[in-house]
């Protein structure tokens, strides 16, 4: 899928601002005519923006539920002739758009983009009403499982009840969180451009795919830095086509020199010269696991840094352009080298920044808790769909260097959760491996899945989330360490595979501080990762760990939780607590 942009061939007209909004608790919309205009009143909203803390006075904090949106967007002249789609960042969790009361159709996985082609729908020169039917409510089967109040009842749970009802520790915020473009694309026109770097001594290779509509013969791409200029020229069959380019001593994509390539793809049909351009960036970088490290660059790695999430207030999962540049400044400034994108895909706009400050990229798909004693063929396939379309879009970032294909599987302990899931899992991997063969691939395990987790059979490298000293052990570091340790341990002699702690932390309430051992206080917060990190760096199999979380996030209303998830080493207005200091001393050294 090829991103927005405005040139002399494709033009982007933003819908972001203020939309009009509708809840439909009842589901009367559609049979009272709402796709084609919503009835008044009606409510202001933002896009991009959830509705959760934006119309909490409405009564809209704890919705679940459909909601009806509707913008006006003008077609200007200058789209006449070409190809008209609506282009969505995401829709949380799902969405149905008309377009002048026509139907022009639905969303694809959650948390990732999809694009409608509106043409027949719209005339140039007047207005199209855009309506989205958006609802936060998950299906049944699916990466993520829906999970209702009676759920909990059945199974005998109560005391795990969330409001809103969810399977996962963060808030399932409801809305249009990210752009929304109307695109102008030419009729012939490049459709993927899939370029796969790799190193042969000091040459960089990238070899370059490219698939096109219409009739066009050939497609130039040319990348360029600071000086360099190397390009491949592509002949086009059948819809497809393919080259390679060879760069003599290629600076190289890493951590500290983040080399990004600029790249140019100009379709040609004979005569008639170009007929369509499309740019991007790219850089040259090798990712491998050999033995127990995972090399970037033929150097083995040290991953140093968080799991985050996209949460912030007002905005809830909204993109929120001068919070996310804040957090690259404080990413640096702790020295972090990498994120997880626990627990979804995030924003476009997210790796971009990546790409360009050197921090790496494990790219989650959404999948948490997935419960095996209700997992359906449905649920495979939607998984294997939402990895199809995460790869597609995210492929061409040098920063993405592993595809986390789920977080906390057997989360509930199931007792057949290993025999039960093992198919699944060599499923979902093949297929993951067959969209991408140059990444390795992972997923999160939690204590309750057991370290004979089949998954692990699967991935290349072995990631862990651990809570010794927190959830259990609780404010004793001197029974939780040695746990932790004796996992690596198991892990090391079982696997010739590196481990990699993808979570661990401690909540602390700012301001609050203790002499002595005591949960909740920024001191303990700190202790706990520095220990932990101790035993991270002195284990020759472990290449790492983020710790849980970045910053303060909002949950789903529990007993455990005071109004936030408080394991941030920043508040959720990032102001640092004292493990920010303690981890930004530590990775100085790491
Ligand atoms: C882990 C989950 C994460 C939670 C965290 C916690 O992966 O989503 O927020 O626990 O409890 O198990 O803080």
């Amino acid at each position: 899928m090829i991103r927005p942009q405005s040139n002399a061939y494709r033009d982007r007209v933003d819908l972001s601002g203020i939309w009009r909004a509708l809840p439909d608790p009842s589901r009367i919309g559609q049979a009272n005519g709402w796709a084609s205009g919503l009835p008044n009143p009606t409510f202001a909203i933002a896009v991009p923006g959830s509705w959760n803390e934006q119309l909490a006075e409405i009564g809209l904090m704890n919705y679940v539920g459909d909601m009806w949106m509707e913008t006006r967007v003008f077609v200007p002249f200058s789209f006449s002739g070409r190809d008209i789609v609506l282009r969505f960042g995401s829709a949380d969790y799902s969405a149905t758009v008309w377009v002048n009361g026509h139907l022009a159709g639905c969303s694809g996985a959650e948390h990732l983009p999809f694009e409608l082609t509106i043409s027949d729908f719209v005339s140039v020169g007047t207005e199209a009403v855009i309506i989205v039917r958006v609802t936060n409510l998950l299906p049944e089967q699916g990466p993520t499982q829906r999970v209702s109040q009676q759920d909990y009842a059945n199974e005998g749970r109560p005391k795990d009840e969330y409001l809103p009802s969810v399977r996962f520790d963060f808030f399932p915020y409801g809305g249009l969180n990210r752009p929304v473009y109307m695109v102008a694309l030419p009729k012939d026109r490049i459709t993927s451009l899939r370029l796969t770097p790799s190193l042969d001594g000091t040459i960089g290779q990238i070899d370059v795919e490219l698939c096109y509509q219409g009739n066009s013969d050939r497609a130039v791409v040319v990348f360029t830095h600071k000086g360099i200029a190397a390009s491949a020229t592509l002949w086009l069959k059948d819809g497809k086509g393919a080259g390679q380019v060879r760069i003599e001593n290629c600076p190289l994509w890493s951590p500290t020199t983040p080399h990004l390539f600029d790249v140019r793809a100009d379709l040609v049909a004979g005569a008639f010269g170009t007929v369509d351009q499309v740019r991007l960036k790219t850089g040259v970088r090798e990712i491998r696991v050999v033995g127990h490290q995972l090399l970037l660059n033929g150097a083995p790695l040290v991953l140093k840094g968080f799991g985050k999430h996209e949460d912030s207030p007002f905005r809830g999962r909204g993109l929120d352009l001068p919070q996310m540049i804040k957090d690259f400044q404080l990413l640096k400034w702790c020295g972090a080298n990498s994120v997880r994108t626990s627990h979804y895909p995030y924003a476009e706009e997210f790796y971009d920044l990546c790409d360009e400050h050197g921090i790496l990229v494990i790219d989650e798909v959404f999948s948490i808790n997935l419960d095996f004693r209700r997992v359906k063929l449905d649920g495979l396939e939607a998984h294997k769909c939402a990895i199809t379309q995460l790869i597609a879009r995210d492929y061409n970032h040098p920063c993405v260097i592993a595809w986390s294909l789920a977080n906390e599987p057997g989360y509930l302990g199931e007792k057949n959760y290993s025999k039960d899931s093992a198919p699944y899992w060599k499923a979902l991997f093949a297929h993951a491996r067959n969209q991408d063969a140059s990444r390795p691939m992972t997923h999160a395990n939690v204590v309750y899945a057991g370290l004979d987790d089949p998954a692990f059979d699967e991935g290349d490298f072995l990631m862990i989330n651990r809570y010794y000293g927190w959830y259990h052990e609780p404010a004793q570091l001197d029974r939780a360490i040695p746990k932790l340790i004796a996992d690596f341990d198991a892990l090391a002699s079982a696997y010739a595979k590196p481990i990699f702690v993808a979570e661990f932390g401690a909540d602390a309430l700012a301001g609050q501080h203790a002499t002595y051992p005591q949960l909740f206080t920024e001191d303990y917060q700190s202790d706990f990762i520095a220990a932990y990190w101790q035993a991270i760096t002195e284990h020759p199999s472990v290449i790492g760990g983020h710790v849980w979380n970045f910053a303060d996030f909002r949950t789903a209303q529990h007993g455990r939780r005071v109004v936030f998830n408080l394991k941030g080493v920043f508040t959720r207005d990032r102001t640092p607590k004292k493990a920010a200091f303690t981890v930004r001393a530590l990775w100085a050294e790491t």
